[in-house]
């Protein structure tokens, strides 16, 4: 039963990014919620540092296609700060970005 749900977790996981490429190819615009247009599916990251304080955390990120942005190391903001507890450094996570106030955010992060 455990190996059964953890494969349905993965399979969720995985399909997610097949998901918006789909959804993309069919018209982004179209189905995009107004508010959450920025938003893409989640980009593999590893956690260099986090400044739990200034609420921020230090990522090695994969491209991110919403922000235009290359993989590359660098800090971001946590939209959700008491989120970072959860977190230490070194985890592999699959990171949500956007944008708030014009600055690449952290809106969701989970363990991978
Ligand atoms: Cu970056």
């Amino acid at each position: 039963m455990t190996t059964l749900k953890t494969l349905a977790a993965v399979l969720a996981i995985a399909a997610a990014p097949i998901a918006f490429a789909a959804g993309a190819m069919d018209g982004m615009d179209m189905k995009a919620p107004a508010s959450s247009s920025k938003a893409s599916h989640p980009v593999p990251a590893e956690i260099r540092k986090i400044d739990a304080q200034a609420g921020k955390v230090t990522l090695k990120h994969g491209p991110i296609e919403n922000l235009g942005m290359p993989a590359m190391t660098m800090a971001f903001p946590v939209k959700d700060r008491a989120s970072l507890s959860r977190f230490k450094e070194g985890d592999a996570v699959l990171v949500t970005f956007g944008k708030i106030g014009g600055s690449p955010t952290v809106l969701e992060m989970q363990r991978k």
